[in-house]
């Protein structure tokens, strides 16, 4: 098949998963683009069968805000109609779902009628779509798609709940590749992080609001006064400096090590203890199963599509967002004792294994050639 793949290029999940169904794609076999305003972060290495076309941008003294949808459109008409694509399937409704609708009717006036897939990944409908300036389009380009997947079943629900759904919802997990994210042994690290063999607890995010990174340091704040711990916090965005001044107010910074973002989040998660999600939003929570395929435990918010990756009590805890007190609790609980801790580390691996790359993408496969076919009967 020839795919096009529209996504945000930067290190947030969307693109993460869309970058990582792309590779593997292409790895079965299949011819994919990549159509983005930049290089997926993801996409850092020769790959056969994987085209990246760019989305230029032009400025021009009378636009204040640069046309970006309008480029992206025209990118779209132009990679679907001179590669031959067969299906374009585009992350994230905003505002890739809703030109993807555009670049369609374009088409059609070459007669062409491409088949598009949409993939809703979570703030694309709890806080993006949701929004009045957004409503409206999202849910028309919803219901214009071909094909709508989710990534959790929790998603689907809040998706049907906050529009007029007409089209069918198919729930597609995110996934692991086991390739990369597996326990490795990265000693040297863990001496440099943790010298006198202190826990070592992570948090991986992009620094929203909604991830509630100052849970994880006041989390942090108490487990750390029961057991020698220490805190990796890896990512960036817009909360990083308040977080940075948190650790000063609390007196931690020695123990806290902000890393910033990082490539190979494998080689971290590798030496990492137990990992913290206290998000007050996730609709999967793909960082806490890459944690959970390097063996680590999850303690995270029981909030949206959390609870189908984290197994309360198997693979880590599930806690009320906010509630700092019962997280650092069930942290301590794994923690202070290794024969739990082993036991909380195999669950979360074996769990982690039901969401086996070359598990889920057959299913994309599958999916793909049920839409072709269906745009096929509806011509
Ligand atoms: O919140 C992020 O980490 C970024 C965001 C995105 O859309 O780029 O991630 C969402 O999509 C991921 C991949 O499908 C999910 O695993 C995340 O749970 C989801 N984030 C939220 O719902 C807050």
């Amino acid at each position: 098949m020839k795919i096009g793949i529209v996504c945000y290029p930067t290190y947030g999940g969307s693109g993460v998963v869309a970058t990582e169904i792309g590779l593997g794609l292409a790895r079965r076999g299949h011819e994919v683009h990549f159509i983005t305003y930049k290089r997926p972060a993801r996409l850092n290495s020769f790959s056969a069968n994987v085209y990246l076309h760019e989305v230029s941008s032009f400025d021009y003294p009378l636009f204040e805000y640069t046309p970006y949808e309008t480029a992206l459109a025209s990118k779209m008409v132009d990679v679907v109609k001179y590669e031959g694509l067969d299906i374009l399937h585009v992350h994230y409704a905003i505002p890739h779902a809703a030109v993807a609708y555009m670049a369609k009717q374009i088409l059609k006036t070459h007669g062409i009628n491409i088949p598009v897939v949409t993939t809703l990944h979570g703030t694309d409908i709890t806080l993006v779509g949701s929004n009045t300036s957004f409503f409206p389009v999202a849910e028309f380009s919803i219901n214009e798609s071909d094909g709508v997947t989710t990534v959790s079943k929790q998603l689907k629900k809040q998706t049907e709940e906050t529009f007029n759904v007409k089209t069918d919802i198919k729930v597609i997990y995110n996934f692991i590749d086991f390739h990369r994210f597996r326990k490795t042994d990265k000693d040297h690290f863990k001496k440099a992080i943790a010298p006198d063999g202190e826990k070592i607890m992570v948090h991986v995010s992009n620094f929203r609001k909604v991830k509630r990174v100052e849970d994880v340091i006041h989390v942090f704040a108490k487990v750390q006064e029961a057991i020698p711990c220490k805190l990796m916090l890896i990512g960036d965005g817009p909360e990083r400096q308040k977080m940075e001044e948190l650790c000063r107010e609390v007196g931690l910074c020695s123990e806290i090590r902000f890393l910033g973002k990082q490539d190979a989040v494998e080689e971290l998660l590798a030496v990492a203890d137990i990992f913290i999600l206290p998000s007050a939003n996730e609709s999967f929570g793909l960082a806490a199963l890459e944690a959970m395929a390097c063996e680590v435990p999850v303690v995270s918010s029981n909030i949206g599509g959390i609870p189908e990756v984290n197994i309360d009590g198997v693979t880590g805890y599930l806690c009320n967002v906010g509630d700092v007190d019962d997280m650092a609790q069930k942290a301590i609980s794994i923690l202070e004792n290794d024969e739990v801790h082993q036991k909380f580390r195999t669950a979360a691996f074996e769990h982690a294994k039901t969401f086996d790359i070359n598990n889920i993408l057959p299913i994309y496969e599958d999916y793909y050639n049920d839409v072709i076919e269906k745009v096929k009967t509806y011509v």
